[in-house]
């Protein structure tokens, strides 16, 4: 068997048998080989069980996952066959395609039809588009990208029931038996005795069950779901580490996409006059306002080596005006959240790093590179005799105090006031700003 079966799973890019006959005659050399190795040769043993016991998939899935890593290779540029020879983006995409999916070419003759390409491209576009978006092919064979193929009924619902079991880390032992059809557990269940269950019942319970079982670990950041293949702009889940799962704004479209929006106002809905602890760990919501907070940017800062900072801000007056940070850094709580920005680029002039000539000297006093963050139950500025948070209504990396006070408050239009929501160099020094969204990325 260990000789026949890798012949017959690395030639599936030339032959896979599509005729129900000749994918029956391979499966019964596994068939006859689980009765082999499991040394059970009468009549009345379930072969299905066996290759179900021994945890063997089908030859036909088998097939499938080495056409389906063959064509990951390829699409990847991993092996010598020119992707764009043999695959072409589809002209419209229906809503059930993913990124990663091409246009089936039409065939005529059976031969074609279940050739390897449109063979294989169909079952591509059929993957979960986290699948087919993989970074690399190990990580691509790990997922399932086959559904279990069953012999019987029986094998079908133990598959499930061990599934479900697994899933929810009981350590359950299922155990269904071939001749009256009873299910046994071990250890015992301790709620059900006799477990009994419809085939449709299990239906329902199973595929709710499965479904979070997804072997896909939730993204880190919108950078890492832009590179699985989402390129829509809107609200995602990730999991920036074991103990900070946010609800965040991923802006898809801005300079290639995969920013990660920390803050974000626009009308003045949330508070963020706030102390320390209410900064740290973050406030508002994806559907008002909100700050990510300062241990959540911290962390997501903390995956990469480098990142860059992106601030979008808009005037009363519909002016929209950016700055991008091509490096930025946010230190830990022990250094207590202190910024670092460097490599300024942009139209809305730099109020992060803020210098001014007149004022002489290297670095500006209004400048917040390398400040600590401030609250108002919090002085780290750099003011001797001023606690800036307090006084400038805001928690941010105040100095002596600020050219910038984006988490200041939000006052009405054209409101010129060192309190308000506003970055000095986009135009009218303290002028209130109406739209401030900051986000990052990381890049390496
Ligand atoms: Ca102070």
């Amino acid at each position: 068997m260990s000789l026949v079966r890798p012949q017959l799973e690395y030639s599936s890019t030339v032959w896979d048998p599509y005729q129900q006959g000749h994918i029956d005659m391979l499966e019964k050399v596994q068939r006859r080989v689980a009765r082999y190795v499991m040394g059970k040769y009468r009549n009345r043993s379930s072969v299905g069980e066996m290759i179900q016991h021994l945890g063997w998939k089908s030859l036909k899935s088998r097939r499938k996952e080495a056409r389906l890593s063959m064509m990951y290779k390829i699409v990847n540029n991993k092996v010598a066959i020119d992707p764009d020879e043999y695959f072409v983006k589809p002209s419209r995409r229906s809503r059930h395609m993913h990124h990663h999916a091409f246009a089936v070419p039409s065939a005529t003759k059976d031969s074609r039809e279940w050739s390897y390409f449109l063979n294989t491209i169909r079952d591509w576009n059929s993957l979960p588009p986290d699948i087919a978006a993989s970074k690399s092919l190990e990580i691509f064979k790990s997922q399932d990208q086959v559904e279990p193929v069953f012999s019987d009924h029986l094998s079908y619902v133990t598959y499930f029931l061990s599934a479900l079991a697994k899933s929810h880390k009981t350590g359950l032992t299922v155990r269904i038996n071939d001749l009256d059809n009873s299910v046994t557990t071990s250890p015992p269940s301790p709620t059900t005795s006799p477990l009994s269950i419809t085939t449709s019942q299990l239906f329902v319970t199973t595929t709710q069950s499965l479904a979070p079982t997804s072997t896909v670990p939730p993204p880190k950041d919108c950078k890492e779901l832009y590179d699985r293949g989402q390129s829509s702009t809107g609200v995602y889940e990730i999991e920036i580490s074991d103990s900070i799962t946010k609800s965040v704004i991923c802006d898809m479209t801005t300079q290639d996409g995969g920013w990660t929006v920390i803050q974000n106002r626009h009308d003045g809905t949330v508070d963020f006059y706030r102390t320390w602890s209410q900064y740290k760990n973050g406030f508002g919501s994806v559907e008002t306002e909100y700050w990510i907070g300062n241990e959540a940017i911290y962390k997501l800062v903390s995956l990469y080596t480098s990142t860059k900072l992106y601030i979008e801000m808009e005037d009363w007056s519909s002016n929209i005006k950016y700055a991008l940070y091509n490096q930025f850094i946010l230190y830990s709580e022990v250094q207590d959240y202190r910024i670092y920005v460097s490599g300024y680029s942009g139209t809305s002039g730099d109020c992060i790093d803020y210098y001014d000539a007149s004022f002489g000297g290297s670095k500006d006093k209004f400048s917040h590179n390398n400040m600590k963050f401030s609250t108002w139950d919090e002085d780290n500025d750099s003011h001797p005799s001023v606690n800036c948070g307090e006084t400038m209504k805001g928690g941010w990396w105040y100095s002596e105090c600020m050219a910038s006070n984006l988490n200041g408050l939000y006052l009405a239009s054209g409101t010129v006031d060192s309190t308000s929501m506003s970055c000095k160099t986009f135009g009218n020094d303290y002028q209130s700003l109406k739209r401030v969204k900051m986000m990052i990325k990381g890049v390496s």
